[in-house]
């Protein structure tokens, strides 16, 4: 339904449930256009919240009422009330059986949110507020119920899912069937899923660290049967290692994954039956690149992980969501890190958390990890809640250890398992277990902002003595003017002039974790005999900025000596940026554009050393991308960056050309593919090196990516290819590559939706009229999420130069888009919208243009709630 104004809903004004719902039977009649839905709820009055027999409020949204019963008599309208948002019935029983029946219209549903169709196959998707929109309920997650499902549907659809285990099956009436499940857990409504459709599956088993034996399912369209493998070989990895190191087993005889081609997120963890957005869950060698495969592996772990972190021990309500999405995050991550590279995953998310996050933290739309009002919760499923809440729980690790996390773990999952809880209980279990004190460390929820470190340090000769001092302070966001200072475990390492690390105590301890708690803050660091070189927050170990006045040369000195590989990392893009704003800056006063000597030197030594690992030496190449510029400038000029990059790039592009050269040929080897971490690693760095061969545009280059390109026995050097071909090659040859690519792939969804991407990304084509063109294309669909994602967003969110053009028009056509999005897909149409809603970060002409573009959404009329949170808050 759409509002006006939606309204806002606050965290202090939780109130426990009037009523609890033991029991919960449904019943589906699935049809396109009018599935029958018939519930059956066993009901109580919470004896937690007080006295009498209040009104019971159940939630509904485009619901057909049909009839409604208590304790089998069927209740006349004068008994409920029909609201906006659901209905209210009188209760005159402490306890009762409610039966309700509804009718819905899958068909129809293009929110994608409760039961919907997706290429002909049903599926539902309920969390967070999704349940309503298949009956009228107590859509709230601090009512848990054990749930009891029959699905009725024609026999075309031969596989019927729901939660838990199946009890039975068998012929209907004319040519239909049924099958009844029952979850002996008692879940939330957000946890409920059915899926019914002419699916096939690939099975597998695992056996528990108990010894009990579980069936893995994975369903998927015939045509994709070939391209499970990979996520059930990572399900089985993820379930042995969430037993090695939390000691949690899966607890039903059956986990089954489903993949559907319309899904709003990534994949969704309901209690036995996650269902996948097929791009998170299907790949094979020809079909998907590197990076999908290792995004499945996480993925799919991170919804399995949920089984505890989420559904076992669920959230009170949704102001609590980090209390699984952070700590899920934190779990997934750590599981990626021991499956694959722990440098490479760590580089990955920090940048993720900096370029993305730190942007939403300086945005209109800033809140805390646990934020305290929301208009529609679906726009609070963010990086914060999701990244900056997986940092606040690696911080609760560093600051208590393993040992005492491990601790902290299983006391939480012991003491709130089958519960609904909250953030505080979380950190209250973690306190409990470890007896360290995080009462001031519970602001890292309440406080939104990215915290900023200055760091200045003063050697004193005669004494030996060093003095780091540290200061904390932390933006004003929207509704937080004054913040208190954080606590903040800052890792750190000191260096000697030959890049030895220095010992810190009587136990020859060479790194430490100082506990920044107060506004400023000194330590002293004794006997040294030289003025040590800082190695600061290692492995990036709080969420915050930090200054501190290295010059190139010491940069320069960590890249190459650092015995933290993060930090080496991170020393190479602070000397990119120092490079890239100077560049900026000669830009915009018309001086000459140079990049400095030692920065090249540094590319060079970094290519030519052969003791690195090809996984770091890849990260360390990469140049910033534009975003992530902007986001660490202060005022983003979209011009001036892009100008600074290209010619970043060029310039080592051409300075370097015999020694990408090299490399290239080097690791250009054919040989059968394998996904190991070197494999994977060599492949990236290769591809970087193709990348800098084409930017200087030279026959000889692009003859090596067309070579690639035609012959490439993988996705990843053929996607490379295709990239390179499209960002550099002539009209002609790209043209040709395009072309070919797609009459090769276009049946394959995964594929098409890269080749989408691509496109819309590409600086050299996906200007506005190419993108104009794609969404006229065949392989084009509003309606699809991904289709959207890769289009739409692929050009606003990764098409810095083309969407920020002087004159406006990416922004305007944003705006048109977004409004037509917001009549089928409110949360999608709520998320694209996001570029230009940071539009005061911007310089001149551009803010103006952006703001112009977000009223005329505003004054399209009819908003959604999301949109229209986005958008007012935004315009503010
Ligand atoms: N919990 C789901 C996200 C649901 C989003 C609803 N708008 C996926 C996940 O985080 O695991
Ligand atoms: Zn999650």
């Amino acid at each position: 339904m759409r509002h006006a104004k939606p309204s806002t809903i606050y965290l202090k004004d939780y109130r426990a449930p009037d009523y609890l719902v033991d029991n919960t039977h449904l019943h589906f009649e699935l049809k396109p256009k009018a599935t029958l839905v018939k519930s059956r709820l066993k009901i109580r009055r919470n004896p937690a919240a007080g006295e009498g027999l209040p009104p019971l409020f159940l939630d509904g949204v485009d619901l057909i009422l049909l009839s409604i019963a208590i304790d089998g008599a069927l209740l006349s309208p004068e008994h409920y009330e029909k609201m906006p948002q659901g209905i209210l019935v009188s209760v005159d029983k402490p306890e009762f059986f409610l039966d309700i029946q509804t009718c819905i219209n899958p068909e129809d549903n293009t929110t994608l949110e409760g039961l919907y169709l997706s290429n002909g196959m049903y599926c539902t998707q309920c969390e967070a507020e999704g349940f309503r929109r298949i009956t009228f309920y107590p859509d709230r997650p601090d009512i848990m119920s054990k749930f009891t499902t029959t699905i009725v549907a024609p026999k075309e659809y031969p596989v019927l899912l729901s939660n838990g285990n199946e009890i039975s099956r068998g012929p209907c009436e004319g040519d239909h069937h049924y099958v009844t499940w029952e979850d002996p857990f008692s879940k939330p409504a957000y946890l409920f899923a059915l899926v019914a459709g002419n699916l096939q599956y690939l099975e597998d088993c695992f056996i528990t660290a108990s010894g009990r034996k579980v069936k893995l399912q994975l369903f998927t369209e015939e045509k994709n049967i070939n391209k499970g493998d990979h996520a059930l070989r990572s399900l089985k990895n993820a379930m042995r290692w969430d037993e090695a190191v939390y000691g949690r087993e899966y607890d039903l005889d059956i986990f089954m994954i489903v993949a559907v081609d319309h899904f709003n997120m990534g994949a969704m963890e309901n209690k036995g039956l996650n269902i996948f957005n097929s791009a998170c869950v299907l790949a094979s060698p020809e079909t998907a690149t590197d990076a999908t495969f290792q995004r499945i592996e996480s993925i799919v772990g991170h919804e399995y992980f949920h089984n505890w972190s989420g559904n076992r021990v669920t959230c009170r309500d949704w102001f609590q969501l980090s209390l699984k999405e952070g700590f899920t995050v934190f779990r997934d991550a750590e599981f990626s890190a021991d499956m694959n590279s722990r440098a490479v995953k760590r580089i990955e998310d920090v940048s993720l958390l900096r370029t993305n996050q730190f942007a939403e933290d300086a945005g209109p739309m800033a809140h805390p990890v646990r934020p305290d009002s929301y208009m529609e919760i679906s726009n609070f499923y963010t990086l914060t809640v999701y990244e900056k809440g997986a940092e606040v729980v690696r911080m609760i690790h560093t600051l208590l250890g393993p040992r005492g996390f491990r601790k902290g773990s299983d006391l939480y999952f012991e003491r709130h398992d089958g519960c609904a809880v909250t953030c505080e209980d979380f950190v209250r279990a973690m306190e409990d277990a470890s007896q360290i004190d995080l009462v001031q460390f519970r602001r890292w929820y309440s406080q939104a902002g990215t915290p900023q470190l200055t760091v200045t340090d003063y050697f004193d000769e005669t004494l030996g003595t060093y003095v780091l001092t540290v200061r904390q302070s932390c933006p004003p966001t929207p509704g937080q003017r004054e913040k208190r200072p954080f606590h903040i475990p800052l890792k750190l390492g000191l260096l000697d002039k030959n890049g030895n690390e220095l010992v810190l105590d009587g136990q020859g301890t060479t790194q430490c974790v100082l506990e920044i708690t107060e506004a400023e803050q000194s330590f002293e660091f004794t006997e040294l005999s030289e003025k040590p070189l800082p190695s600061l927050l290692r492995d990036f170990s709080a969420p915050v900025k930090i200054d501190y006045p290295y010059s190139i040369d010491q940069l320069l000195f960590l890249m190459s000596n650092d015995s933290d590989t993060f930090n080496r990392w991170d020393a190479s893009q602070r000397l990119a940026f120092l490079a890239l704003s100077d560049l900026q800056q000669a830009y915009r006063t018309g001086g000459v554009l140079q990049l400095q000597p030692e920065l090249i030197a540094a590319y060079r030594s970094v290519l030519l050393n052969r003791d690195l690992e090809p996984a770091l030496v890849a990260e360390l190449l990469q140049l910033p991308s534009e975003q992530s510029i902007a986001e660490a400038s202060v005022h983003i000029d979209a011009e001036a960056i892009v100008a600074a990059r290209e010619f970043a790039l060029q310039t080592l592009a051409e300075a370097l050309f015999g020694e990408f050269r090299a490399q290239y040929t080097a690791l250009n080897v054919r040989k059968s593919f394998s996904l190991s971490a070197k494999d994977i690693a060599e492949r990236k760095l290769k591809n970087t090196c193709l990348l800098y061969l084409c930017a200087t545009e030279t026959a000889d280059a692009l003859a090596l990516a067309q070579e690639q390109f035609d012959t490439a026995n993988n996705m990843t050097d053929k996607a490379a290819a295709l990239s390179v071909l499209i960002n550099h090659a002539g009209d002609k040859q790209a043209i040709a590559a395009i072309e070919q690519f797609y009459q090769c792939w276009k049946e394959d969804a995964q594929v098409v939706e890269l080749w989408l991407g691509q496109q819309s990304r590409s600086s050299r084509r996906g200007n506005l009229s190419a993108v104009e063109k794609l969404i006229q294309h065949p392989a084009f669909d509003l309606k699809n999420p991904n289709r959207v994602r890769a289009v739409i967003g692929g050009f606003a969110k990764g098409n810095f130069s083309q969407f920020h053009r002087s004159d406006g028009s990416g922004f305007e056509f944003l705006a048109d888009q977004v409004i037509t999005l917001d009549k089928l897909n409110p949360q999608i149409a709520a998320q694209q919208v996001i570029p230009i809603t940071r539009w005061k970060r911007y310089t001149g002409d551009l803010a103006r243009k952006m703001k112009i573009a977000l009223k005329k959404i505003m004054d399209s009329g009819d908003l959604s709630g999301d949109l229209y949170e986005v958008v007012s808050k935004s315009l503010n």
